[in-house]
């Protein structure tokens, strides 16, 4: 440091320079420190580059540096200065030092630069200062010392780096819908755990992730008071006063990491004390906007913005409110950001926190087009590839929603949402994740990055490892975090280099060689391809109603329409190949294949399993820390090999059966046998690998989880509850390949089912459903069809034109609990009603309506097949309300009665043939 550079020190405290004590200059084990360091910050500085500062200084103490943190340059020994490009210190040792840069750091960005023996670390701002300190850190925990020479400069390429929390639970609290969870000590311990908290932000800091999300139904009534609706608090008075303290504890102290918080929300949800009060429901699919929810909700997030000015607000427009359309503009547009702005207005604010609006369940561009006008700081949000990883090549229809609104010009941000089909095993491949970040830039145009945490979502802060005490997600998927939000910061790595940089990490944190890290990596590597490709090749869908470690069943994989297959999954994301049937349709015909095919995957999968249980038994030997983490790592790897075998040979299995569709040759249902048996045996050992490891595979215990078996009362997830249905579709199958060799047994008529109706008392016109009857007053349709089981039944007839602009609203009293059967057209034309659908409602079977019952149940001139549903009712006065678009209310019967599972095969395109029953 020259004199004359001390002269421009304007900014800085000028005071005498101070020797060290010697005994301060030693490091705690009592060893003659290395060096003395000064690090130099101003005593006006940001709380950001304090934090750095900080960070640093920890750092330096471990590698045993003798350090203080000043605000004057120390002449005597070495100095870190730390400050923003802009100021003049800065500026001047720039130029004393002759420092030129090659290019000036962006946003979040820095410089770091030696001149004579100090180091320069100047930030573009306050996050920037605070980056470059912890990049200087890094280095020296690398290195165990300071650089002799360094000229960086550094900016992260996407604008958001962030990764979300649920304030949610596996289970839905009593008498109450789908994320609604108070903010409550009972319902949340974690939440009020200052340093649980410390810790998870400065991880996030570590990983230079900037923003935080929180995910709940609706905050707001227990995070604030709204003056005019003091009756929608729903936390008593205490925890309010608790919940405010963490709430301000929370966000200021991410705020000093320079994250932002999100708080997300669902449209449109109340408070229950408020619906009580209203006589509303605290949630309702199919409500239209009304005024007092919508000045309740404005006032609630003007509250909120005026009592949290560091929180950013993410929405989801769809989900608890009708369909997509107009409402979802009005909302956005004259209750939400009018609420924000009320807020910012009270506070007299002209800066506009961010609003991130999530695509999901709404028609995000045209919502945005008429927000744009209204408001600066909007950010979209899509799902990545659904709510599971499955490629780094996404495309169709998906990938242009995605383009879409990168185009907009504003932000559009990746969320790597839940992760059904990884969780509960461990994920690491730092090469898929860095693709599917290439690919969030390349084929989306996105520039923001949201992930899930890796495993656990619904029961965070654990993962469903079988521990005492349990374990940490943060703790256990630390590589999780740290890859993607190495990547959002850059992904244009080179390879190689990210080999050697992630075998060293995983070298230290397990107390081995190099090589032994990379072993570890390997394993990581081959183990995460498989999950990402059974569940884009043979999957019903990306949503969490499939838990795919749990397996699925072979009706699934053969007849996969049959259980709600989503498209979006085959059109969109993977690369482009075929599915079974698809398969199994050209083979027969001779054709040609295209992309990636499933025979194609099960020979990898296979390969994939072996490789990574051979590398991570080939680490083992030099693993000397962490030893029974490293014993988990050892035994997922042996899950992912079991699970992918057993999908690989049931899946050869289904092939065949496919076959016989076409050959009605029994042999090649024979055939199928012993690939079943050897799936079934390796889903034996994963069930031997789970069964005292983890508690669970899937973290939301709902009976929203409906593939491979349904969820309801939290069971059927665990593997050892699932293998008593394997065993029995494989002991089923053997006994229908008999009956299908022997004519007696083949003659035997299955048992015939007459549903009945039950009495309700209802004002509409009904019918009953035979050949030739009309469903529509206004419409021609006649019956052609109907499935035997049906007919009889006394259908309510519908006025068609008034479904597809009001929707269906129907109220009936009963004595008895009944079902409702409900007819939709299969078709995804806009005049129809669409089935119940998980993946973007999650009410979607609070009735038990998710499922088909009867497909192609009944033929009906020129209109498409139609699928029935059920809808339980108890008894009493009911509504029945349906979103808009014609369906068809075939009728009332008991709850208990047998409703046959079962495609009648009534369309008038033809039969379709329906295999399922070979397994039942
Ligand atoms: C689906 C999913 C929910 C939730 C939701 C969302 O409904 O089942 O768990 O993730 O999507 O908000 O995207």
């Amino acid at each position: 440091m020259s004199c004359s550079a001390c002269r421009f020190r304007i900014n800085f405290l000028i005071v005498c320079c101070t020797l060290f004590l010697s005994a301060f200059a030693c490091d705690a084990a009592g060893t003659l420190p290395k060096k003395t360091i000064t690090i130099v910050i101003s005593p006006s500085a940001h709380e950001r580059v304090k934090y750095g500062a900080q960070k640093l200084e920890q750092q330096l103490k471990a590698d045993g540096y003798a350090v203080s943190i000043k605000s004057v340059i120390n002449s005597h020994n070495e100095n870190i200065i730390v400050g923003l490009l802009k100021d003049a210190l800065i500026k001047s040792l720039y130029a004393s030092g002759h420092i030129r840069l090659t290019k000036a750091p962006g946003k979040e960005g820095f410089a770091i630069n030696t001149s004579s023996n100090n180091i320069i670390i100047a930030g573009a701002d306050n996050s920037g200062a605070m980056y470059g300190c912890l990049e200087l850190a890094d280095e020296l925990k690398a290195n165990h010392k300071l650089p002799v020479k360094i000229s960086l400069v550094d900016q992260p390429e996407m604008v958001l780096r962030g990764a979300c929390i649920g304030v949610q639970k596996p289970e839905l609290l009593p008498g109450r819908g789908t994320y609604e969870y108070p903010y409550t000590p009972e319902n949340f311990p974690w939440f009020y755990d200052k340093a649980l908290w410390l810790r998870y932000l400065d991880s996030m800091a570590q990983n230079r992730m900037n923003s935080l999300y929180l995910w709940s139904g609706h905050p707001f009534a227990s995070l604030v008071k709204v003056k005019d609706y003091p009756y929608a608090l729903e936390v008593d008075e205490a925890t309010y006063q608790k919940n405010v303290d963490m709430y301000n504890f929370l966000t200021r102290e991410a705020d000093k990491r320079g994250i932002w918080v999100l708080q997300g929300f669902y449209n449109i949800i109340v408070s229950k004390p408020f619906a009580d009060h209203n006589h509303l429901k605290t949630q309702d699919r199919n409500r239209h906007i009304v005024p007092i929810i919508a000045d309740y909700t404005r006032k609630s997030i003007a509250a909120f913005v005026q009592k949290y000015p560091n929180v950013g607000l993410m929405l989801t427009l769809g989900e608890a409110m009708e369909g997509v359309g107009q409402d979802d503009i009005d909302w956005f547009t004259k209750t939400i950001i009018p609420g924000v702005k009320d807020g910012l207005k009270a506070l007299g604010r002209t800066d506009e926190p961010p609003i991130v609006l999530r695509s999901h369940d709404t028609d995000a561009p045209e919502d945005m087009k008429y927000a744009m006008p209204l408001y600066k700081n909007l950010y979209t949000m899509t799902k990545y590839t659904g709510e599971a990883l499955t490629t780094y090549t996404p495309h169709g229809p998906w990938a242009q929603l995605h383009q879409t609104l990168s185009k907009l010009g504003t932000v559009q941000i990746e969320n790597v949402h839940i992760l059904a089909n990884l969780e509960p095993f461990r994920y690491g491949s730092a090469d898929f994740i860095q693709k599917c970040v290439l690919a969030m830039h390349n084929v989306y145009h996105s520039n923001g990055l949201h992930i899930y945490p890796e495993s656990s979502y619904w029961d965070w802060p654990y993962t469903a490892d079988n521990t005492s005490p349990r374990l940490l997600e943060m703790d256990r998927d630390w590589i999780w975090y740290k890859e993607w939000a190495r990547y959002s910061w850059n992904c244009h790595r080179d390879r190689k280099d990210e080999v050697k940089y992630w075998s060293q990490q995983l070298a230290e944190m397990y107390g081995c060689s190099a090589e032994q890290g990379k072993n570890i990596l390997d394993a990581y590597e081959q183990s995460g391809e498989i999950a990402p490709k059974i569940l884009r090749r043979f999957g019903i869908t990306d949503g969490n109603r499939q838990t795919m470690t749990l397996g699925m069943l072979m009706s699934q994989l053969v007849d996969p329409e049959k259980y709600g297959l989503f498209t979006l999954l085959y059109n969109s994301e993977g690369p482009e190949g075929e599915m079974l049937s698809e398969y199994a349709a050209k083979e027969w015909k001779h054709e040609p294949h295209i992309g990636e095919t499933p025979v194609q995957v099960v020979n990898e999968i296979i390969e994939e399993g072996h490789n990574s249980v051979e590398a991570i038994d080939e680490a083992e030997k030099g693993v000397t820390a962490n030893t029974a983490e490293f014993k988990r790592i050892k035994n997922d790897m042996y899950c992912y090999n079991a699970m992918a075998n057993s999908y690989a040979h049931k899946v050869n299995a289904a092939l065949l059966v496919l076959r016989y569709k076409y050959s009605n040759d029994v042999s090649d249902l024979e055939k199928a046998l012993p690939e079943l048996q050897t799936s079934l045996d390796y889903y034996q050992k994963l069930v031997d690998l789970t069964k005292y490891s983890y508690l669970y595979a899937n973290s939301m215990q709902t009976k929203q989880r409906k593939i491979p078996v349904g969820g309801n009362d939290g069971k059927n997830k665990t593997w050892i509850e699932l293998l008593p249905y394997y065993q029995r579709e494989l002991k089923n199958f053997k006994k229908n390949i008999d009956s299908l060799k022997s004519p007696q047994a083949a003659a035997k008529q299955a048992e015939k089912i007459q549903l009945v109706d039950v009495p309700v008392a209802l004002t509409a016109d009904t019918y009953k459903l035979t050949a030739g009857g009309k469903a529509y007053t206004d419409s021609a349709g006649i019956i052609k069809n109907i499935a035997p089981e049906m007919i009889g039944l006394k259908g309510v007839k519908m006025i068609k034109a008034k479904q597809e602009t009001d929707g269906t609203t129907l109220t009936f009293t009963n004595a008895k609990p009944v079902k409702v059967l409900v007819g939709y057209f299969a078709s995804k034309a806009s005049q129809y009603l669409q089935e119940p659908q998980l993946e973007n409602d999650a009410s979607a079977n609070d009735y038990g309506q998710a499922d088909i019952k009867i497909a192609n149940a009944i033929q009906i001139e020129d209109l498409p097949p139609v699928n029935v549903h059920t809808y339980t009712f108890k008894a009493g006065t009911n509504t029945l309300s349906l979103g808009k678009g014609a369906c068809l209310i075939l009728g009332f019967v008991e709850d208990n009665a047998r409703i046959p599972v079962y495609d009648a095969g009534l369309s008038n395109e033809g039969n379709i043939r329906d295999l399922r029953w070979l397994f039942n």
